[in-house]
């Protein structure tokens, strides 16, 4: 009798668990969309990531979530919670959805690419794999397209209709688009969005970890430096482009008053005197001694500390095993300064404003 009792329990536990699966993963009669992360690294792919969340809500989609791409692809969760998305919109992790309802929802068959293509080019254009990291990305989720569609159709509302009358998700579950449905630099009004990308337990441990460590849990100023060759090559001409949007660069012109400023070379690679002037004033103006750098190639530690030396300052720099360790020790720091072109700094900037956390950035009236 007893032993007939544990199973019925068993039994029910498991039915529970099993229904409370099912319920996980049940299917999206509006269909799904997902695309490749497959242009620039990390704050590139996130600026894009959250124009393609706001595009999934858009087209009423259940978004299967793409992961990063570094030189393999990073499960979005190993970085940020997926749940905290499911506060905005329905969303699937992309290993889930392959192994859990690609199967049935998105057989061999219904494997379809979509391509951006210009009216007149062939729908032989759209090459879904072709390259990296095109290629290794859908490898890694073990996708391979039976076919390829050409579309030429925004991201916006006034487009929606037309993307759902071509594209039913009777016939078309998954639209799987070769690269994000969104612009970069990313559009401001999906900014906010930041707001719903909070990072795992695990990136979250490592940091108060390291806050422990290197400043027993004082208050810490955080600097960007982007300082790379690539970056410095890429301010190299700037002046003479003229523009307000290049790269990441609206994060702080949106907030000039003046519509005429474009990005400087000061703004985009600033100087050491400008770095040190401007760190010098915030530590004068808010006591923190404590300084972490986080920088892709000079963390400028002597630097600081001579020219800081009256002040009596501590720089710490990890050169972490991963760049996001960086972004969230910038992201939790109690000041920020970064670099308003880079986008690894608009990640940063995004989530501190949606925790009404100070920043400022170098070069730039303040
Ligand atoms: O993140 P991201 O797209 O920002 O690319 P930008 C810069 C990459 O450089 C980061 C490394 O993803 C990191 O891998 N990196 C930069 C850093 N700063 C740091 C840092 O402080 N700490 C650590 N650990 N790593 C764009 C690129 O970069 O710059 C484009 O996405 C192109 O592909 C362009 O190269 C010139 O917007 O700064």
């Amino acid at each position: 009798m007893k032993i007939l009792v544990y199973v019925s329990i068993l039994f029910c536990v498991f039915s529970v668990k099993i229904q409370a699966e099912k319920l996980n993963y049940e299917i999206d009669p509006n269909g799904y969309i997902t695309f490749c992360l497959c242009m620039g690294r990390l704050g590139n792919q996130v600026e894009h990531f959250l124009g393609g969340l706001a595009f999934a809500k858009l087209i009423n989609r259940t978004l299967i979530v793409p992961p990063w791409r570094t030189y393999k692809n990073i499960p979005y969760s190993e970085w940020f919670q997926i749940d905290t998305l499911r506060s905005y919109h329905r969303v699937i992790d992309a290993q889930d959805f392959m192994r859990e309802l690609a199967p049935t929802v998105w057989p061999p068959e219904l494997r379809i690419g979509f391509c951006w293509l210009r009216p007149e080019q062939p729908k032989s254009d759209c090459k879904m794999k072709e390259g990296n990291p095109f290629g290794p990305f859908w490898n890694e989720l073990n996708v391979e397209f039976a076919d390829t569609v050409g579309y030429h159709l925004n991201y916006d509302e006034y487009s929606i209709n037309q993307w759902k009358q071509t594209f039913p998700p009777d016939r078309y579950p998954v639209i799987a688009l070769k690269g994000a449905p969104a612009s970069f630099p990313m559009d401001a009004k999906h900014r906010y969005l930041q707001k719903y990308m909070n990072w795992s337990d695990v990136i979250i441990d490592e940091v108060r970890h390291h806050q422990q460590n290197l400043f027993n849990n004082q208050s810490y100023i955080g600097i960007h430096l982007r300082n790379d060759v690539d970056w410095q090559k890429a301010c190299d001409n700037v002046e003479s482009y003229r523009s307000r949007s290049y790269m990441a660069a609206p994060q702080c012109l949106d907030l000039s008053p003046s519509p005429t400023d474009y990005v400087t070379k000061k703004l985009c690679y600033p100087s050491d005197g400008e770095i040190l002037r401007l760190l010098k004033n915030v530590i004068l103006r808010t006591r923190i001694h404590h300084i972490y750098v986080a920088t892709d190639r000079r963390p400028m530690i002597r630097e600081i500390e001579e020219h800081l030396s009256a002040q009596r300052v501590h720089v710490k720099h990890l050169d972490p095993h991963l760049p996001i360790i960086d972004v969230v020790m910038l992201a939790h720091a109690n000041y920020f300064i970064g670099n308003c072109v880079s986008s690894f700094t608009s990640i940063v900037k995004r989530a501190r404003d949606v925790q009404n956390l100070p920043s400022a950035f170098w070069g730039f009236n303040n």
